[in-house]
């Protein structure tokens, strides 16, 4: 068996690739199970020239492990009748923003290409998550405002659009994948304040030219493992260093909103396409991203590897019904949905033990996630008199987590910006309401409202994780 050549000698793709009229920014694991999938059904229904350049904007190890194949990569489905595995031809190159930025500004301001897709995580926004505002202060985002080759997401869209402005080039849509709350909307304004910082001129132009379509996201790609190449590699008879691994289930919304109507043909791929995406959201991210969070925690504070894991424990089980009963009164069902029926799928999704997704990977920039995930529904419940419990248990055990030490005193590997901050209040505080009030205090998360009115039930959470342990205060919030 060798790497890039297919035991059965088939040919690669190159020739049958379609030309490029995307560039992904941002490309993990996620974007190739399923922006990739739909948009490679989009082009099998209805053709058209969608073809993908990726780019990475930090690391080149998706860049390597998919250079031996020539960007061709295996898309596995994890399903309860086994693996479903598909052969994903869509990627024409992908570059690494830090060796090049000129080459990737150079193909993101090409007139054929009509699109920018985002997967760039929470924090690569480089915005403040309690406000939704650009965060100036960002070192990437100084560093964009005075060089012409960036660094930071939006400063790739900026300068790309500088370009393209300056050509006399339409602008490109700007679609963003991430699990932001009105993330068009959002990377519209971040867009338009860096514009205006560099050439007030460019943001008149981006105000009235540019789209920035909302989308909801939705299917559970855990990060690929050693494990998952040796399998996959076992199933094909050929090494593919770069496989992704997904559950079956799929849902985008976008908005219908694209610079002169050009993208495409979604639909006959199973989007669907809306005028206003936001109920949707926000039932995604309350509903699915809020429970995730939550069950990440308190998961791995009791021990659980992946999510599967945790609902296979009966008390986690509980307690992700009562997470769901908690939300659910927070959330305006989009025309045609039992929020019901969708809390009991999501349940049989996160039970699917082919999906080991760990607790520790979902865990990951908590500050970046909290305030769209768990805090919106939470000020909701508090202004009208409803439960707040579970979700209350949920930021205390993400205080008791960012801390840095589990229950068994173990170090934790906490991976988010604000990390350091986080664990620096925390520590030498003589009791965890102390905790609790040092990390309230933190107003890119908590606006001051919300932190005083968090401060009790919060509180009595934490108590009860600082003296009990995370099992007995899940097994206490009961629907
Ligand atoms: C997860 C999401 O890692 C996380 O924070 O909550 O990646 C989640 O799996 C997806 O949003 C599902 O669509």
């Amino acid at each position: 068996m060798v790497a890039g050549l297919p035991a059965d000698g088939q040919k690669t793709h190159a020739q049958t690739r379609p030309a490029t009229g995307i560039v992904h920014l941002g490309l993990g694991a996620f974007f190739r199970a399923f922006g990739c999938v739909y948009i490679a059904d989009a082009m099998a229904a209805s053709g058209g020239d969608w073809g993908i350049v990726g780019v990475s904007l930090r690391s080149p190890a998706t860049r390597d492990a998919l250079r031996s194949r020539d960007w061709s990569y295996t898309s596995v489905s994890l399903g309860p009748d086994g693996d479903k595995l598909r052969d994903m031809t869509i990627l024409n190159d992908v570059l690494v923003a830090p060796e090049d930025p000129a080459a990737v500004l150079a193909v993101m301001a090409d007139p054929a290409v009509k699109i920018i897709t985002l997967t760039v995580t929470e924090k690569g926004y480089c915005h403040n998550p309690a406000t939704g505002a650009l965060n100036l202060d960002h070192p990437d985002i100084q560093h964009d405002l005075v060089h012409g080759l960036p660094v930071s997401a939006p400063g790739y869209l900026v300068r790309a659009l500088a370009m393209r402005h300056a050509a006399g080039h339409a602008p490109f849509t700007v679609l963003t994948c991430d699990n932001l709350p009105e993330n068009g909307k959002l990377v519209r304004g971040l867009v338009l304040q860096l514009a205006a910082q560099i050439d007030p001129a460019l943001a008149g132009w981006i105000t009235a030219e540019g789209r920035f379509p909302s989308t909801m996201v939705d299917r559970i790609t855990p990060a690929t493992t050693d494990a998952d190449i040796t399998r996959i590699a076992t199933l094909t008879d050929m090494i593919d260093a770069a496989p992704v691994m997904h559950e079956p289930f799929a849902q985008w919304a976008v908005e219908d909103n694209f610079v002169n109507g050009e993208r495409p043909d979604l639909e006959a791929a199973g989007v669907e396409m809306v005028r206003d995406v936001t109920a949707h959201e926000h039932m995604k991210l309350r509903m699915l991203n809020g429970t995730h969070s939550a069950l990440a925690y308190t998961g791995y504070l009791a021990g659980h590897q992946t999510i599967a894991d945790t609902m296979a424990d009966p008390v986690f089980a509980t307690y992700a019904r009562a997470l769901w009963a908690e939300i659910m009164p927070a959330v305006t069902a989009p025309e045609g949905v039992s929020l019901t029926a969708y809390a009991e799928a999501l349940f049989d999704r996160y039970a699917n033990p082919a999906i080991r997704h760990r607790t520790w990977q979902i865990a990951m920039d908590g500050s970046q996630k909290l305030p769209q995930r768990i805090l919106g529904t939470l000020r909701e419940n508090l202004i009208e008199g409803r439960r707040t419990d579970g979700l209350c248990v949920a930021v205390a055990a993400w205080m008791r987590y960012v801390s840095g030490t589990d229950e068994d005193g173990q170090p934790i590997d906490v991976r988010d910006p604000l990390a350091n901050r986080l664990r620096d209040l925390a520590a030498g505080q003589p009791n965890p309401a102390d905790v609790v009030t040092a990390i309230l205090s933190v107003e890119d998360i908590f606006p001051a409202d919300l932190a005083d009115q968090l401060r009790g039930p919060v509180t009595k959470a934490a108590e009860k994780i600082w003296s009990n342990g995370v099992r007995a205060a899940v097994q206490g919030v009961t629907s």
